[in-house]
């Protein structure tokens, strides 16, 4: 089995979201054929989508895993479901917690129910700072460093405002 280095978006804007964000790495790191290898700080950032939600909690990890890019997604689905998240209407409305996987290794998957490198995150301020912060060098599998990708963003009020997502990081 091959492992590979894989990066998870976290975010959460219900239901005490630094808490939602601590739990879901502890859960993270029980994943089997799994490890948590590095956790971004915690960030507060302005909603995407319909403003009229709170602000949004952020982070990025890395993991290392020898599942397949299917089982680590419904490895991500658990862990949402067992955190109370609710399916609702509302496109791009509020949320107990979000786990994106990012990237999987250098692979490009374009399933019905999974798309990586993730659609979005090349715009997404809350994703690409968190990443930069674990992942300085990284290349995309599109061949465009990371720094370069992040320089075409703003911050949009994005806020650094707790060290670790997981103190064991
Ligand atoms: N906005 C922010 N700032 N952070 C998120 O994690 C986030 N997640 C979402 C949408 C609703 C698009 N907006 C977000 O799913």
């Amino acid at each position: 089995m091959t492992a590979h280095t894989c990066y998870i978006g976290l975010g959460s804007n219900l239901s005490q979201p630094a808490e939602q964000l601590h739990q879901a790495v502890n859960s993270m790191a029980q994943i089997e054929l799994t490890t948590v290898r590095k956790c971004s700080s915690l960030y507060s950032s302005k909603p995407m989508g319909p403003q009229d939600q709170p602000d949004y909690v952020n982070a990025v990890v890395e993991i290392e895993t020898n599942l397949t890019p299917h089982a680590l997604l419904a490895a991500m689905q658990k862990i949402e479901l067992d955190q109370g998240r609710v399916r609702k209407g509302q496109r791009w409305g509020p949320r107990t917690l979000d786990l994106d996987i990012l990237l999987f290794g250098n692979q490009v998957i374009e399933s019905q129910d999974l798309t990586i490198p993730h659609v979005g995150m090349k715009s997404r301020e809350f994703v690409l700072f968190p990443l930069h912060e674990i992942a300085p060098d990284l290349v995309l599998p599109c061949g465009n460093s990371l720094i370069f990708v992040l320089n075409s963003v703003s911050r949009n009020g994005l806020v650094k405002f707790e060290q670790d997502v997981k103190s064991e990081c």
